[in-house]
């Protein structure tokens, strides 16, 4: 029995469509910079949220309406819901899906029998995949929720949690291989601490690095190709985080020599949790060439802690289709919505509602970003700013041929600068508008 009966095939039905079951921008074959959207944006469903997520707050239980969970977290229900999942995703139309090892299996009594769970899950996984063609973005592993972490996984006390780690990763990484999965992500969950007193930050921060160096040996010597991401995230639940911000992971994987095997995957959220933009971080990644791929979402605010709200703003989808087709496009990562509906939304339905406002507002992003880039006016009036950079004294400091010696001789005999031009920052702002409304 379907699960969302009076669902259809979500279609494009253009900007004029009141249809709240259509897409109104999102046209998967229409080609932007040559290239088909879908292929551009390579949009992911997070299944921990829209599968397992309940609505559960610290203030009250689930309110989701799920009529297809029973009341145990079964083998059996696992199972069955991994039919509905791909029900919502092909009637979405999403090429891609993410999950973590624990969302999609209950865990059982030992590891062995955790493991046989997750295997019986993964033949269903796989062929809905064959079945229907999407496909498994990343695969991922929970070191977070089960009580044996709560010092962390990686970076616990407690040796014997970061072996229990050890046995996950490698068994997700086995699992996100036979799934075809194009890239397995690393986030640090519990990885942080809350207290200086009682923790030795080097020898937890060493015991990551070689934790994840123990992720590429594995993942060489059972034949994973996908790429590996670590995903930056300043707080929740620990206060200081050890992989805060983009900035911070990347001194990590450079410190500990990871930096040819792992890139970043840039949440909104995030980003703005630890005091930055998306923008910020996406091109701080991207110029370090550790540009991954992007949980998608939004936080609000004025409530200061990861909502994970679906996107729904068109300049904020502009910035990151903008970073994005800058450093050469998405694949092999892609738009992930890691993002849940509100508590107050309850309904299957709503679960259409807020992915297709999440697609639409990328493919508009999308559109409005290539906009920018065939014009170029915005890249020119950049490139105008730093023209002094391009002849004279500029071009040669560049170039190396100068040090402080001769830059003094220079500027005693020029006397001062030549006078600053306006930054036009507002200029700029309208500039982009033409290009929205
Ligand atoms: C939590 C993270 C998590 C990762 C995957 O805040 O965003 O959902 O994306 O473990
Ligand atoms: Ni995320
Ligand atoms: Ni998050």
């Amino acid at each position: 029995m379907a699960a969302f009966p009076d669902v259809d095939r979500i279609k494009f039905e253009g900007p004029k469509s009141t249809n709240p079951l259509a897409f109104r921008v999102y046209d998967e074959n229409e080609l932007v910079e040559g290239k088909p959207m879908k292929d551009h944006l390579r949009f992911s469903v997070a299944y921990w949220h829209t599968m397992r997520g309940t609505g559960a707050d610290p203030f009250g239980p689930g309110t989701m309406v799920r009529p297809w969970e029973g009341p145990e977290d079964t083998l059996d229900n696992a199972i069955n819901r991994v039919k509905v999942a791909f029900e919502f995703m092909e009637k979405l139309g999403t090429p891609f899906y993410c999950f973590h090892d624990r969302d999609v299996a209950p865990e059982g009594e030992t590891l062995a029998e955790t493991n046989k769970n997750l295997d019986a899950v993964v033949a269903a996984l796989q062929q809905e995949q064959e079945r229907t063609g999407i496909r498994l973005l990343w695969g991922t592993a929970n070191l977070f929720s089960n009580p044996r972490y709560m010092h962390g996984a990686a970076t616990s006390c407690n040796a014997d949690s970061f072996a229990f780690a050890a046995a996950q990763v490698k068994k997700a990484l086995e699992v996100t291989k036979q799934l075809g999965g194009e890239g397995y992500t690393f986030w640090g969950g519990r990885e942080g601490y809350q207290n200086l007193w009682n923790t030795d930050m080097k020898r937890e921060v060493d015991h990551l690095g070689a934790f994840m160096h123990m992720a590429v040996d594995y993942a060489k010597e059972i034949g994973f190709t996908g790429q590996f991401y670590f995903e930056p995230k300043p707080k929740e639940p620990t206060k200081h985080q050890y992989d805060f911000d983009a900035a911070n992971c990347i001194n990590f994987l450079r410190a500990y020599g990871l930096e040819d095997h792992v890139k970043l995957n840039i949440e909104t959220n995030h980003a703005t949790l630890a005091g930055h933009t998306v923008e910020h971080e996406l091109e701080y990644a991207g110029m370090q060439g550790f540009l991954g791929s992007v949980d998608a979402n939004t936080g609000d605010l004025l409530l200061g802690w990861d909502t994970d709200q679906f996107p729904t703003d068109v300049y904020l989808s502009t910035k990151i289709m903008l970073a994005f087709l800058k450093y050469g496009g998405l694949a092999p990562g892609g738009v992930n919505f890691d993002a849940k509906v509100r508590r107050e939304s309850f309904e299957p339905v709503d679960l259409f509602h807020a992915h297709i406002g999440g697609m639409d507002t990328f493919a508009a992003g999308l559109k409005v970003a290539a906009a920018i880039r065939a014009d170029g006016v915005l890249e020119g009036m950049v490139k105008d700013r730093y023209s002094s950079w391009d002849s004279g004294i500029g071009a040669e400091i560049e170039a190396g041929k100068h040090g402080f010696a001769s830059l003094q001789n220079y500027m005693l005999a020029k006397g001062d600068v030549t006078p600053n031009v306006s930054g036009r920052q507002e200029l700029f702002e309208n500039v982009v508008n033409r290009y929205i409304f």
